[in-house]
């Protein structure tokens, strides 16, 4: 594969990556996302389009699923007869090729948000034509997908044919979710209209084929298709273009669906192919103005930081803010499209700098779900608010409490729903920090406070008064080979940053925005004795630390378990939990991913000295065997901060690596989203060392790989855009 700037080549074709390049070829637009599967279909592929917000709990399923909608993709082409298509050894379906292909070559456009795939293909009459396909899900106009076909005659006249039609026997991995499927043609035009089977959404959407030749109408086939045929001259070429559109009951009223796809595409149509691309392109021109980040030294990382921004912002919404971004992002059907914790902490602070309107729309999904997070609370016996460890379309818990069958049947319980409750934190985080960088009192007053208030609310009714102390028992800290844990040091003392920054808000609203202030104090009860309740807990919090070792101690008695040297541990191509197996890890001390580290991370110097952060790293860093994507990037960001500079950039290659070179060998379920934004962070506020100082100003402080010549990105600042340079060995100021 080949990494270029702003291209992402693969050339040849390797049919034993099909779903690995899937998903790095994804297209989206915020509103929805496409894989990169081929138009004409190919054995073992996972034709996927996944629109925000459409779930679905289908009858002998243990949780809901982000629904694969409709397939808009599909175009058939015959050479003399001859059926184009590529060779893929796995394909046991169909009769040896009658063609040949002769070359291949398959490009995303980061910049562009296109993907493009030239195919050199020889039919059996020895004609030979140039397939050029583009497509790309308009960032302008998001329910507009477009496609173009461009054949040429390389040798001969061939005959052409090419089909198109909408595909809607589709489902995610064998679970259907389409009832009341309807199709049609009238005037060219392909619909389709479905409703989910459990949760009701309707779907319509409307397809048409544009040639320069007449489009005739195959109505009678399992599927409505049109198509087209033409002889070309030698030498010449024809350009045909396939315009979808998709809308569903979240975006216009149920009975509407269809004739919103149908009006839109008559527009689509109208404009042309050139108009809406054209368009396309300044939409993304204007997010790579704030979002790119370059990196002169290293083509690699910059290649590295661009796929990974290009991800992240095909998956973040535009224009809907009650819906939020999965841990696969919309470019596979990994974790069902739940969203977790990797939002908030990972995905959310790249857009907090560079595009802010999405942060805010992300945080808006959790304001307008804290009913949801409310009911989970109130099921368990708390107050206040206390969001589910995975969120979807209802904002009630997700979590699947079985795990799917293991090879020998059996089934793993699933405590993370139950327990990794850090999650309420991790969105107050989210919150606070999108407040801090962007200045939006607005927000803060009217949506923010009251994420921020009500899960202190419930983090003050969650802990424990014990032997004079308060303590928080049954948790599952980030690093989850360790469940059901007392008093997971990154918990206790994110509850205790949690309930201080509750506290200084509170004052702060008192202060300038009364009239919310009051309306917060009444609506929530933060009766004086809550409030001091609050500043109790914040002083008697059992904090587990080592006073000998001068550490964090992940949880008591984490150091009683076996020590495995994780380090001794290579070369491996899997997680030591892997190796060694799941009763065995979780009882020793193998960590999964960045826990103290990822305390570290968040808190930074305000956690304690830099010797204390040293010994932290020095203790827990061997012990972590990076069992979850998420984890090498925030190691990364903290290694560069303690000035461990070569291991910074070792872990921030391997980061870079987890879609990419699918190190982790499951990037066929999707992009790890949380190891992009990570991967952002890493470098802005890793390896740049970008941070708010004391003084309320932007502040760099570089520790740039020493083969790195530059580095310069863009924030926002309190709504003010900055262009930041950070050059090599000299360090960097910020720049106006
Ligand atoms: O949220 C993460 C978790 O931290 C590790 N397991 C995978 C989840 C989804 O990415």
């Amino acid at each position: 594969m080949l990494r270029r700037l702003w291209e992402l080549t693969e050339f040849p074709f390797h049919p034993e990556k099909l779903n690995h390049y899937e998903t790095l070829f994804t297209i989206g637009n915020g509103y929805l996302a496409t894989r990169g599967t081929f138009e004409e279909g190919s054995a073992g592929d996972i034709a996927t389009t996944l629109v925000h917000g459409i779930y679905d709990h289908a009858p002998g399923t243990l949780v809901p699923d982000l629904v694969n909608i409709p397939n808009w993709l599909p175009i058939r082409i015959w050479i003399d007869g001859t059926l184009f298509r590529l060779v893929n050894q796995n394909d046991t379906t169909l009769q040896p090729p009658e063609g040949a292909v002769l070359g291949y070559r398959r490009t995303l456009e980061l910049d562009h948000g296109l993907m493009r795939r030239e195919v050199l293909f020889r039919a059996a009459s020895g004609s030979v034509v140039r397939v050029v396909f583009e497509r790309f899900a308009s960032l302008k106009a998001v329910h507009v997908l477009a496609q173009r076909v461009e054949i040429t005659a390389v040798d001969g006249a061939p005959e052409v044919v090419v089909e198109s039609w909408i595909d809607p026997d589709v489902t995610n991995s064998g679970t259907r979710h389409w009832t009341e499927v309807s199709q049609n043609l009238h005037d060219s035009m392909v619909t389709v209209q479905a409703m989910t089977g459990q949760s009701g959404y309707r779907l319509g959407m409307a397809s048409k084929l544009v040639s320069p030749y007449p489009v005739l109408e195959q109505p009678d086939g399992s599927v409505p298709v049109v198509s087209t045929r033409f002889r070309l001259e030698p030498e010449s070429s024809a350009t045909i273009d396939k315009f979808t559109t998709v809308y569903t009951s979240r975006d216009v009223a149920p009975n509407e669906v269809l004739t919103a796809a149908q009006d839109t595409l008559r527009s689509a149509v109208q404009r042309g192919y050139d108009t809406l691309l054209a368009e396309h392109k300044a939409e993304w021109a204007a997010y790579w103005d704030t979002c790119d980040a370059r990196i002169d030294g290293d083509d690699d990382a910059q290649f590295a930081i661009r796929f990974v921004m290009y991800h992240i912002l095909i998956a973040a919404p535009r224009h809907d803010d009650r819906v939020s971004i999965g841990a696969k992002t919309l470019s596979g059907f990994g974790y069902k499209g739940h969203v977790f914790w990797d939002t908030e902490l990972f995905i959310l602070p790249p857009l907090t700098l560079t595009q802010p309107q999405l942060a805010r729309n992300l945080l808006m999904y959790r304001y307008h779900n804290l009913p949801g997070a409310r009911h989970k609370a109130q099921a368990n016996g708390y107050d206040g608010a206390m969001f589910p460890w995975e969120s979807t379309d209802t904002g009630e818990e997700t979590t699947p409490q079985w795990s799917d069958p293991q090879p020998d049947g059996t089934r793993i319980r699933i405590w993370t729903g139950d327990s990794e409750q850090h999650i309420s934190t991790d969105i107050a985080y989210a919150v606070l920090q999108y407040w801090r960088w962007t200045g939006d009192d607005t927000f803060i007053t009217q949506y923010g406070a009251e994420i921020v208030l009500d899960t202190a609310v419930f983090w003050g009714s969650r802990v424990e008064h014990k032997n004079g102390r308060y303590e928080i028992s049954q948790q599952i800290g980030p690093d989850e080979y360790h469940e059901n844990i007392d008093n997971a040091v990154f918990t206790n003392r994110m509850v205790v940053w949690h309930l201080q920054q509750a506290l200084n808000l509170l004052d702060w609203l008192q202060t300038h925005a009364p009239e919310a202030a009051a309306r917060l104090r009444h609506e929530l009860k933060l009766t004086p004795e809550r409030l001091n309740h609050w500043r109790d807990i914040i002083e008697k919090m059992f904090i587990p630390f080592d006073s000998e070792r001068q550490i964090h101690v992940q949880f008591p008695g984490f150091f009683d378990m076996e020590y495995i040297p994780v380090p001794h541990y290579q070369p491996r191509t899997s997680s030591v939990q892997a190796i060694l197996g799941h009763t065995r890890t979780i009882q020793s001390q193998v960590i999964k991913q960045a826990d103290v580290v990822m305390l570290m991370a968040l808190l930074g110097g305000t956690l304690a000295p830099r010797e204390v952060l040293l010994n932290n790293w020095n203790t827990y860093y061997p012990r972590t065997d990076h069992g979850s994507s998420l984890s090498p990037s925030v190691h990364a960001w903290v290694a560069a901060r303690l000035g461990l500079d070569d291991l910074a950039y070792e872990l921030f290659a391997h980061a870079a690596g987890i879609d990419l070179d699918d190190n982790k060998g499951n990037v066929r379920d999707g992009i790890h989203g949380a190891a992009s934004g990570g991967l952002y962070q890493a470098l802005v506020f890793g390896l740049c060392g970008l941070h708010i100082n004391e003084a309320g100003e932007l502040a760099l402080e570089p520790r740039l790989p020493e083969h790195w010549k530059q580095v310069s990105f863009t924030v926002y600042y309190r709504g003010e855009k900055r262009r930041l340079t950070v050059t090599n060995p000299v360090i960097g100021t910020p720049a106006a």
